[in-house]
């Protein structure tokens, strides 16, 4: 369940209720694809970093260990330890952006795993079977995302065919829903709206799928190749056209400066690998701006990453140690850079969450569009 708690211009406050708890909106979901976030970070990590949902992949954990496999360990909550809400995609982005060889049809798509080249087929039943087995709180909708640009034809009917595969995932949600032998029986089903960087299929999708009253609505499609500038275009686009008591989530976006633009324009929930993947090279995320800690400038500074951030590793750790473990490729590096990020990104949420109980929240967005966007 979704209430709005406020609203300041577009953007909106609110608390989306799950069956393993309550996250408060915007929020920034911690992406952890295989039932880890990459860089050694656990469940417990995800509690002190701040994490309100953690965000997993069907396509990944199907087909490792296998969602029949987590079924029998008792769902994924169960399995890797996190009490908290969690969401899963539903592979139709992995399955474009990962596999080999893929034939898409009406049924579905035919792909190659990544790990063992073997083929496999998925489509809008498989998904939700899979999705269901895992037991997260809310399963997303198959879809297909279409690169950007791509041909208006092509767009068309891929966006029409996504709209009937939504019909199909609903049916089968409802019907997996009256077998009663679920892991999680209260699992919510959101759509995703496609129709690459044409605003006119966009609104068509977005209306077409908003009849079919699912639990929250999420716009897919976006940030592969498209400039920002088209990206909040879309966005502004298809938002007023989003049932406006229902939870909105702009999938795997994006940088700071890119969350701020998607909360100021009314969306609600956001995923991203690059938190995670830039501190893995480095670049750590600041108040002022991003930095890489790599940086020469560094090799003496006494100062933690941020002095303004709270996460475990700024109250223990100086710039100059983790500067030195990135140079020595101690694992130790990776972990504390990806922690701090992740922090980073779910303090700014808390942030922006206060700016709008307060009623600042413009003046907030005008100041911190350009800090955040900075390089140190
Ligand atoms: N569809 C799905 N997952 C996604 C996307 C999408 O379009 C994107 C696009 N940025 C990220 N993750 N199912
Ligand atoms: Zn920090």
């Amino acid at each position: 369940m979704f209430t709005l708690l406020k609203t300041e211009g577009r953007a909106r406050r609110g608390q989306l209720t799950c069956a393993h708890g309550t996250a408060q909106t915007p929020v920034f979901m911690n992406v952890g694809t295989q039932g880890a976030i990459k860089g050694a970070v656990s469940a417990q990590d995800l509690r002190e970093i701040g994490c309100q949902i953690e965000l997993s992949n069907t396509y990944h954990l199907h087909l490792r260990p296998g969602d029949e496999l987590v079924k029998e360990m008792g769902g994924l909550h169960r399995f890797m330890r996190w009490d908290g809400p969690i969401l899963t995609d539903s592979g139709g982005f992995q399955v474009f952006s990962l596999s080999g060889r893929r034939k898409i049809q009406e049924e579905g798509v035919t792909f190659a795993s990544h790990i063992d080249g073997r083929r496999i087929f998925m489509g809008p039943e498989e998904s939700i079977q899979i999705q269901w087995n895992l037991g997260s709180d809310i399963a997303m909708a198959f879809d297909e995302c279409v690169e950007n640009p791509a041909p208006y034809a092509y767009v068309k009917q891929s966006c029409e065919r996504t709209f009937r595969w939504l019909e199909r995932c609903k049916t089968e949600h409802a019907r997996l829903k009256q077998l009663a032998d679920g892991v999680n029986p209260q699992q919510m089903l959101f759509g995703i709206n496609q129709g690459g960087i044409l605003p006119d299929l966009r609104v068509w999708h977005m209306q077409q799928i908003a009849s079919l009253d699912c639990d929250g609505y999420a716009i897919g499609g976006l940030a592969v190749g498209e400039p920002a500038e088209t990206m909040y275009e879309i966005i502004e686009a298809v938002e007023p056209y989003m049932p406006a008591e229902k939870p909105r989530y702009l999938m795997g976006v994006g940088t700071p400066v890119n969350i701020l633009e998607g909360v100021a324009r009314g969306v609600d929930m956001f995923d991203c690998v690059l938190p995670a993947r830039n501190a893995r090279h480095g670049k750590l995320y600041t108040w002022n701006g991003a930095m890489n800690i790599k940086n020469e400038k560094y090799k003496r500074d006494e100062q933690p990453i941020d002095p303004a951030c709270r996460c475990p590793v700024c109250r223990s750790f100086s710039r100059a140690y983790l500067r030195h473990l990135f140079a020595a490729g101690e694992m130790l590096a990776m972990r504390l850079a990806v922690l701090h990020n992740l922090y980073f990104y779910n303090a700014l949420m808390d942030r922006i969450r206060l700016a709008l109980e307060e009623g600042t929240f413009e003046a907030f967005y005008r100041e911190y569009r350009e800090k955040l966007g900075a390089r140190m």
